[in-house]
C-alpha cells in the first residue's frame, strides 16, 4: 500500500497526464527518459511521468502494463471503462481515457518480454479506439515487426469484452474462456490482459498473458506493455 502522501503525489501526476494542455513545460525541460524526471526533480518519488522520446510532439502513455502478476486483470465491464491497478506498476488505464487520448491521431507501440530475457515489440502507425456507445470499437492499422510479429490486426474493427458485456463475434463468451477483458473475435491470437502464468503453462488452453505470433499458444509472457503517442 502506499503511503498518503505518495497516494496524493500518484493521483496528482496521474491528472496532470491526463491534462497534457495545462501542463507548463520548456522545451529544454521536458525529460526523455526517466532519469531525466528524476534529475530534473531528485525529490520525486516513483511514479508514472510523461515522457518525450523525440521531442515535445511524442508524448508517450502506458495505457496498459504487465510485469509481475501482482494485478488481478479479470474484471468487469465498469472496471475496464475506468481502469485499474496500481499507475506505477501493473494496471489499466481505461477505456474512456484512451478513447479520449486517441481521439488525436496516435500510434500504438506493444514491448515485450519473455521469462529469458528476450525482447521484442510490435508497432502499428495508427491506432484510436471508438466511444463507448460504439462497444469502443479497436481501429487499427500499419504494422511494424519488432520482432514479435502481428498477433492483433485481424482484431482491427472489434468491439471490447469484458465477461459480463460480451460483445466478441463468437457464439459463446470469450471473455469468460479466456479470463481477461479485451478486444476479441472469436476469441484471440494476443491475449494481453490474461492469467499471469509465469511462462510455459499449457494446463489449460490460452488463458496467458499470450502473443501467439511470437511464443506460441501455451507461454504466458513476463511482461507487456501497450503505449501510445500522439503523431503529425
Ligand atoms: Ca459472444
Amino acid at each position: 500500500m502506499l503511503d498518503p502522501y505518495r497516494r496524493a503525489m500518484t493521483i496528482k501526476l496521474f491528472i496532470l497526464l491526463l491534462l497534457p494542455m495545462v501542463t507548463i513545460c520548456s522545451d529544454l525541460s521536458l525529460p526523455m527518459d526517466c532519469n531525466d524526471v528524476y534529475n530534473q526533480d531528485t525529490s520525486r518519488s516513483s511514479g508514472v511521468y510523461t515522457i518525450y522520446p523525440i521531442g515535445t510532439t511524442s508524448a508517450v502513455q502506458v495505457f496498459q502494463r504487465r510485469m509481475d502478476g501482482s494485478v488481478n486483470f479479470y474484471r468487469p465491464w465498469n472496471q475496464y471503462k475506468f481502469g485499474f491497478g496500481n499507475a506505477a506498476g501493473e494496471y489499466w488505464l481505461g477505456l474512456e481515457n484512451v478513447f479520449h487520448l486517441t481521439k488525436r491521431r496516435s500510434e500504438l507501440l506493444i514491448d515485450m518480454e519473455d521469462f529469458d530475457g528476450n525482447k521484442s515489440y510490435a508497432r502499428y502507425t495508427s491506432f484510436s479506439v471508438g466511444p463507448e456507445s460504439d462497444g469502443y470499437r479497436l481501429h487499427l492499422t500499419g504494422f511494424t515487426d519488432g520482432g514479435a510479429r502481428d498477433s492483433l490486426s485481424h482484431i482491427s474493427g472489434q468491439k471490447f469484452s469484458t465477461f459480463d458485456k460480451d460483445q466478441d463475434t463468437w457464439e459463446n463468451n470469450c471473455a469468460r474462456l479466456f479470463l481477461a477483458g479485451f478486444w476479441y473475435s472469436d476469441c484471440h491470437s494476443a491475449n494481453p490482459n490474461g492469467v499471469y502464468l509465469w511462462g510455459a503453462d499449457s494446463t489449460l488452453y490460452a488463458i496467458g498473458v499470450e502473443w501467439i505470433s511470437w511464443k506460441g499458444r501455451g507461454y504466458s509472457l513476463k511482461a507487456i506493455s501497450m503505449k501510445i503517442r500522439p503523431v503529425q
